[in-house]
């Protein structure tokens, strides 16, 4: 059986793992921790990275775009029809999307808001390319998945958390990117491409207390204090980080974010 080499909350590891699982090959995972990298697995990684993908015959790839081209080419291929120079053009989609990956994990790890900001534009110019090229189709090109599709994937899945949270949305101006993460999210991919324990790893390295994004709560009810705009961002530490309180509810009196944390009393009741 395919056996990969991951960590939890990689999205690389994500692209591969949605795949097999849109493909319905059945693989196994082996987690390992990036901070203390077991040996066998450093002789394994020529780039010391996940994933990597041990093929039925034991052979070793790395790379995820290396890894996810084998995969169409080995199994049957979720669009089998393609010509050289649509082929060439998926690909090149793809790349587009998973330069992304470590632009939207910067991103989410920003702890102020123009951090943020900053972080989003980049991301935001890749998603305005796609807004631009999205039709009719239910996916990137076709009404069937194809490997655009899951390139982009974890982007989609992490925008929908994140925005889930905070209330911040990675998508907010591009209506057909939205209508397209839903598509791609309906699929259930995203879901059985991590593991249980995806989302409570996720939330605790970008939504804690150390992020803009983990301080902005979407449900927040004392005041609009969710990171829909970031004009104020109420969730902005005016103070030193350890005066900063959480965004939840808080008598109305000391303001949603409480005397030191919100930017903007006027907006805190
Ligand atoms: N270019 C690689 C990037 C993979 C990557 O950055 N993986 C991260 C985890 S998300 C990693 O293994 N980091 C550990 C390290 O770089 O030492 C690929 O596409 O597979």
């Amino acid at each position: 059986m395919l056996k990969v080499i991951s960590f939890t909350i990689c999205p690389f590891v994500q692209r591969v793992t949605a795949l097999l699982e849109a493909k319905q090959i059945p693989y196994q995972v082996e987690y390992i921790s990036l901070s203390d990298k077991p040996q066998w697995f450093l002789d394994l990684a020529p780039n010391g990275q996940v994933p990597l993908l041990l093929t039925e015959q034991g052979e070793v790839l790395f790379e995820s775009d290396a890894i996810v081209e084998y995969l169409e080419e080995a199994y049957p291929a979720l669009q089998p029809q393609l010509s050289p120079v649509q082929k060439a053009q998926n690909r090149a989609w793809s790349y587009l999307g998973s330069k992304q990956y470590l632009v939207q994990c910067s991103a989410q790890s920003s702890k102020d808001s123009n951090t943020l900001r900053q972080r989003s534009e980049k991301l935001a110019r890749a998603f305005a390319k796609v807004e631009q090229v999205l039709d009719q189709h239910r996916f990137f090109n076709s009404d069937t998945l194809s490997m655009v599709d899951i390139a982009w994937l974890p982007l989609l899945h992490r925008a929908d958390l994140i925005r889930q949270h905070s209330g911040y949305d990675f998508l907010a101006g591009f209506p057909k990117v939205q209508a397209w993460q839903q598509a791609v999210l309906t699929t259930g991919l995203a879901e059985r491409s991590v593991s249980a324990e995806f989302d409570r790893a996720f939330a605790d390295y970008y939504l804690s207390d150390k992020t803009l994004l983990g301080r902005c709560q979407w449900d927040c009810q004392s005041c609009d204090c969710s990171a829909n705009s970031l004009e104020p961002a109420c969730c902005e530490p005016a103070q030193p980080a350890a005066d900063i309180q959480r965004c939840t509810p808080l008598p109305a009196a000391n303001g949603c974010c409480g005397s030191t944390g919100c930017g903007d009393d006027s907006r805190c009741g």
